[in-house]
């Protein structure tokens, strides 16, 4: 059998398909997926063809009705062991994202081992799925309200959490009942087919976890107009969610996880020094390449010179370095020129508009940078609502921060964007801490620390951020329909 993570080539892996419990070679093109730190290819991966995403539909059909009437124990087991196969194997499969997608190996490794978490979470969750019994409108009469899981998941994943963003969505659908095709990104296919292995390893029976690979435009759209997929399950840009959208062709269910452009207000009460070590965590980790970062922060006037002092001066202490050869660097090479290209871009509009440049605006010098998408983490400050870094999601590490004189002024700069994913506020007031967490309209609001999202309550966003949650009870919840049982006796 073809291994996508134990090639015969040392220092390549081998793409391959993954569908009804076997890997496959695959009949399409081949299509180059890169080490981002030094240009190298790491492997290839198959060009899903529409004969071969019909098998792996098909695959995930019948797995369905075996899988969905299995026993609830049964399932939570399979994903216990699923969550113990992955952490068992951690450093391998960080290693393995680390080539496809730039970040440290450490952080990998945490990524690897949250996604292991995951699966056990989801476990439990998978035994505590009830439905109710309504009060009655009529006498004789009684109302079951069931949960029945949804059917086949197409799950679609982009390339900034490899592991986590696959595999949130596969413990949700595996603990209610469903069965799941996933496209991950191209940039970072190798992750998800390594979690394919666990589920191997795991006895998770053949066809309920299918992986198929290539471009979104081909393979992912190919899915979302799937007639035998269910629901999709999507993480991606806003831009990209709204054409999922707009071109299902027939009515599915659609969980969308979309962009941000996420604020952080510091206010006059906080701590100044925690508040720098959160915005600077929250910024530049990944990269800044994730939905939640830290992208702009709004201080209060008497604090904004030390704060942005500070922030430059945390920025320019952190370490950039090929993630495989330096495993605890702070950032890695960033996942490709786009995130970088838009970076550049964003720091180029905000220094022509009037911006400072406090730390960082470039790549890191020397041989070992070269050939990879690296760049030092960026602080700009006396920003303006007409810069990009302050409107747009940036994706890359760069923050705009500028002051702000009142509370109110600051919530409403903090809200003038389209996104509503996570927010951040630093404050000991307490009557600072009421006013802005409920003036924020965002789905999640970090108060004195930047962990937007934990496995066991809702992660999602408003407007333009997505529609739909995860992690959580919500979260399995999306992935059953509810049905209405009127008996009468
Ligand atoms: P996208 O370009 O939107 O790609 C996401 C996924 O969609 C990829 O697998 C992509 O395939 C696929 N895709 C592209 N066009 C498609 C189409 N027409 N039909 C179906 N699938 C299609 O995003 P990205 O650049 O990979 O990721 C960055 C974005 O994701 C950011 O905006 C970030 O905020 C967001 N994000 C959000 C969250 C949450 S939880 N809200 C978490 C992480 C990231 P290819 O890779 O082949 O293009």
């Amino acid at each position: 059998m073809l291994n996508p993570v134990d090639s015969p080539v040392p220092g390549r892996l081998t793409g391959v398909l993954f569908i009804d419990g076997a890997f496959r070679a695959g009949s399409g093109a081949a299509l180059p997926v890169v080490n981002p730190a030094t240009g190298q290819e790491v492997g290839t991966i198959p060009a899903t063809q529409p004969d071969e995403l019909n098998d792996a539909v098909a695959a995930a059909r019948r797995a369905f009705k075996t899988w969905s009437r299995l026993n609830a124990r049964k399932r939570a087991d399979a994903l216990h062991r699923l969550g113990d196969a992955i952490a068992a194997d951690a450093d391998a499969m960080a290693r393995i994202m680390t080539a496809e997608q730039g970040k440290p190996v450490n952080e990998a490794r945490g990524e690897i081992l949250k996604l292991a978490d995951a699966c056990h979470f989801y476990a439990e969750e998978a035994t505590r799925v009830h439905g109710e019994v309504v009060p009655n409108d009529q006498n004789g009469y009684q109302s079951l309200v069931l949960r029945e899981p949804i059917g086949v998941v197409g799950a679609i994943t982009p390339w900034n959490y490899p592991a986590e963003l696959v595999g949130w969505k596969l413990c949700a659908s595996l603990a209610a009942g469903c069965t799941i095709v996933i496209k991950p990104a191209e940039l970072t296919p190798f992750t998800a087919l390594a979690i394919a292995e666990k589920t191997l390893a795991a006895g998770i029976p053949a066809g309920v976890v299918n992986v198929v690979t290539g471009k979104g435009s081909q393979v992912g759209q190919a899915l979302v107009e799937h007639p035998d997929v269910d629901k999709i399950a999507f993480t991606g840009s806003s831009a990209v969610g709204l054409h999922i959208q707009q071109s299902c062709t027939q009515v599915k269910r659609l969980s969308l996880e979309l962009g941000g452009n996420c604020p952080m207000i510091v206010t006059q009460s906080a701590d100044l020094a925690l508040a720098v070590k959160g915005a600077a965590r929250r910024g530049f980790r990944n990269a800044g390449q994730i939905c939640i970062a830290v992208n702009r922060i709004y201080v209060a006037r008497s604090l904004y010179e030390d704060f942005v002092r500070e922030l430059g001066a945390a920025a320019d202490k952190l370490t950039v370095a090929d993630g495989l050869q330096t495993p605890d660097a702070d950032l890695g090479a960033m996942a490709s020129g786009e995130p970088l290209g838009k970076t550049q871009d964003h720091i180029a509009d905000a220094l022509a508009k009037g911006a400072r440049l406090v730390a960082g605006g470039r790549a890191p010098e020397g041989e070992a940078y070269a050939a990879g998408f690296f760049f030092r983490p960026t602080v700009v400050a006396d920003c303006t609502h007409d810069m990009k870094v302050m409107t747009e999601e940036t994706f890359g590490p760069l923050i705009g921060v500028m002051p702000f004189d009142t509370l109110e002024e600051a919530i409403a700069l903090a809200n003038d964007t389209p996104y509503g994913l996570a927010s951040y506020l630093y404050a000991r007031d307490m009557v600072d801490i009421q006013t802005v967490s409920a003036g924020l309209d965002y789905g999640n609001v970090a108060i004195n620390n930047v962990d937007a999202g934990i496995m066991n309550a809702p992660y999602g966003g408003r407007k333009q951020s997505g529609i739909g949650y995860e992690h959580g009870r919500e979260g399995l919840l999306e992935y059953f329909n509810f049905k209405h049982v009127r008996l009468f006796h």
